[in-house]
This record gives structure tokens, C-alpha cells and sequence, in this order.
């Protein structure tokens, strides 16, 4: 017995921290994702799909997403099971219920809306854990194996939820979480056999036989091992569990820590982004510190300014970026300015130095994994910049327009 396990497809998300160019691409990479999914499905024989939760992003979408959802799922041949999750619950205003959806659901696809054991292929049966608030007030996958008998059939009986395990979750406490201690000797007697979770957006195997596939494409660059689906085998003789993880997403969201401190080392950093594949799929945040001179800022700046071209998405992560720039004697030798503008200049220069003493760090936090704000989206307001930023920024601008560096 063979099926793919998947979640978090977060259909219609809105990516806002992608441009204009890219954000359209980047939605209709999660509907491409589906297409592979059914690609391995046929290439493996899988029987049928499971999807954990999430596979909308929201209640309140586009109808256009819902059709292109349904034109997505017909590259299927198999059942495709969707369990409601956080993000599409079964409330009263689920996208489940919506015209669009009752009027287009292709055959094959199933809306699990209770946790009574249904019958998915011959000898195997789903038993889904459906959110239907984004608050429940308990476990839900523990609700849906309370009242399990082992099944007389000697049927095969898999469960699909949605949320945070026990053993993942910071907020323990949270009456949602799925309890692992309890699920462990459920399985044991042979209530249920295997269990697929969404929530989780990296693949991850909290016990051999509870597993979040994760997203088949990733969401957020802070994910840990996204963008894939779970072949999920049962040998029939042994009875044993095999899983084997297949890679179908086609975008990289990174976070590049560099410190750079001279010239040499920003053309280095220059020609790394450079060699960077599929950059029109590869969104990055850089997080750059060091102290650089004028120059070496202006060439940063280009290198930057260069690869907005060609990446999805890169620009600086502005809580995580400490660049000082230190006006280098030789940075204006070459302006021949005089009288008002060398004055100015002269100025800029003396308050962008004072800034490299007294403003370090200035408004910025020292240590971001305890920052509480730091929800790692990049709208983020930021501090005031300092003045000292401010003459080192005008200074980089001044003798980028003046063409110093060429
Ligand atoms: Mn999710």
C-alpha cells in the first residue's frame, strides 16, 4: 500500500514581501507544486493523497485561486483527501462551503468535514481531525481516535490533522496541542497505523509513524527542509512503514549572513550572488555587517542593485544589518570639489565617523533571537536612522552619482 502525505499548500498566499514581478510567479509556483505532486504520484503508483491542513491560505480568497486550485487537482487520477486546517477551517465561512467550490469540486477530490472512518481505497481508511475555528478547544487528532475500535477489517487506518505537537510546541500549555505521549500507545494497539500533520511547513518526523510532510513549496525563509511530499509505503507482508521524502518545490528563500570589510571582500560577495541558479526563483534577505569604506559601500550598493534585477526577491533585512561606512581619505581625492561642496563634504565625513563611535548599534537590537517584534517579515518598521546613518548614506549616495568609483 502506497499514498503521498502533503500539507501547508497556503493556496493564494500573498507574499507581500515579494515585488510586483515576482509575486505573481511565486503564487502560481504553489499550483505548479500540485502538478508535481501528481507527476510523483503516477510515477510512483501511489493509491491516493492526503493533504494535512492549510491548503488554503485563507477562507477569504479569490475565486480565481479555488479554480485554479481544481484545475491543478485534475492532473490527479486518485482520491486527493483535504483536510481543513487553521488557515481554511470549517467554520461559517469556509471556502469548503463556498459556490464556487460545491459547484467545480472535481470527483476525486474529498473535503474530510469529521473524524469517522472512511473508507479511501479498498482496505484502508482515513480518519481526518478537521479544524473547524482557528481556536479549538482541545486536541483535536486526540478527539478523533477517542472513540476508535481496532478495526475488525484489519483494514489499514491513517489519520490526518492539523497543529503543533507536543513535543515541537514552545506553547505547551496551548489546549490545541496534539499530545505525542497519548498518540504513541494509541498506535501501539492498533487504533490507527500512521499519521500525516500539517502546520509544520519543513518536513519533519516526530516519530517514525507521525510525520508533517511539510509545504511542497516554501513559505518563509526561516522554514527548515521545505518544499517536498512524503511517499508513504506499508509493506502488506511485514506491515512495515517506509518514507520517502521527494523534493518538488522550485523556490529557495535564504538568509545570507556576510561580513564584509574591505572591497575585495564585496566583489567576492559580488561574484557569490553571481553564481547563484535559478535567482528569478531565489528570494533572499541579507543580513551584512562589517565596516567598509566609501568605495567598497558605493560597489555593495551596485552589486545589490544588480541582482534586484535578476532575483526574486534580495535587499537587505534591515534589523539584521550592521554596515558602518568610514569615509576613506582616498574615497573624494578625485572630486576636485571646493569651496560650499568641500565643505559639505568635510561635514558629512565628520559626522558619518562620529556616528562609528557613538551610534553602534544605534536603535538596533544586539540579539534577534530573543527580540519578541521580530516576526522575521521584512515590513517591519525599523528605527530612526541616525544622523551618522545619514551622512554615511549621503556620502555613498555623493560619490555614487559622482562616478567616483568608475
Ligand atoms: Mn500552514
Amino acid at each position: 500500500m502506497r499514498f503521498l502525505a502533503t500539507a501547508d499548500w497556503q493556496l493564494g498566499m500573498a507574499a507581500r514581501y515579494l515585488g510586483d514581478d515576482a509575486r505573481p510567479r511565486y503564487i502560481q509556483a504553489r499550483f505548479d507544486a500540485i502538478s508535481r505532486i501528481a507527476e510523483v504520484a503516477r510515477e510512483r503508483h501511489a493509491q491516493f493523497v492526503v493533504v494535512g491542513g492549510d491548503v488554503f491560505e485563507s477562507n477569504q480568497l479569490d475565486r480565481s485561486i479555488i479554480a485554479r486550485a481544481f484545475e491543478a487537482l485534475r492532473a490527479f487520477d486518485i482520491p486527493v483527501v483535504l483536510v481543513p486546517g487553521n488557515h481554511d477551517p470549517l467554520d461559517a465561512s469556509t471556502i469548503y462551503d463556498s459556490a464556487l467550490f460545491a459547484a467545480r469540486k472535481p470527483e476525486h477530490v474529498v473535503v474530510v468535514r469529521g473524524s469517522s472512518p472512511f473508507e479511501v481505497v479498498p482496505g484502508v481508511e482515513i480518519v481526518g481531525a478537521p479544524w473547524f475555528s482557528k481556536r479549538p478547544a482541545g486536541d483535536l487528532v486526540a478527539r478523533a481516535i477517542a472513540d476508535l475500535e481496532v478495526p475488525a477489517s484489519g483494514a489499514v487506518r491513517i489519520v490526518v490533522g492539523h497543529g503543533a505537537v507536543s513535543t515541537l510546541d514552545p506553547d505547551r500549555d496551548s489546549v490545541a496541542t496534539i499530545d505525542v505521549q497519548a498518540l504513541r500507545p494509541a498506535l501501539a494497539r492498533g487504533l490507527a497505523h500512521f499519521v500525516i500533520l500539517g502546520d509544520r511547513h519543513g518536513t519533519y518526523e516526530v516519530t517514525p509513524q507521525i510525520w508533517y510532510p511539510g509545504t511542497p513549496e516554501v513559505t518563509d525563509r526561516r522554514e527548515i527542509d521545505p518544499g517536498n511530499v512524503l511517499v508513504v509505503d506499508m509493506d502488506e507482508d511485514s506491515g512495515a512503514w517506509s518514507v520517502d521524502k521527494v523534493h518538488v518545490g522550485s523556490w529557495r528563500f535564504l538568509t545570507l549572513r556576510r561580513e564584509l570589510n574591505s572591497r575585495a571582500e564585496v566583489t567576492a560577495f559580488g561574484r557569490e550572488l553571481d553564481e547563484f541558479s535559478a535567482k528569478d526563483r531565489t528570494a533572499i534577505w541579507l543580513a551584512l555587517s562589517g565596516t567598509l569604506s566609501t568605495a567598497a559601500k558605493a560597489e555593495l550598493d551596485e552589486v545589490i542593485a544588480g541582482a534586484q534585477d535578476v532575483f526574486a526577491r534580495i535587499d537587505h533585512w534591515e534589523r539584521h544589518t550592521d554596515l558602518a561606512v568610514i569615509p576613506d581619505d582616498h574615497d573624494f581625492a578625485d572630486m576636485s570639489l571646493s569651496g560650499f561642496a568641500q565643505r559639505a563634504l568635510d561635514e558629512l565625513v565628520e559626522r558619518a565617523a562620529a556616528g562609528i563611535v557613538t551610534d553602534e548599534h544605534a536603535g538596533r537590537d544586539s540579539d534577534p533571537a530573543i527580540d519578541p517584534a521580530d516576526d522575521g517579515h521584512p515590513m517591519t518598521p525599523e528605527p530612526a536612522t541616525s544622523d551618522a546613518q545619514s551622512a554615511q548614506d549621503a556620502l555613498s549616495l555623493l560619490y555614487r552619482l559622482a562616478g567616483a568609483h568608475r
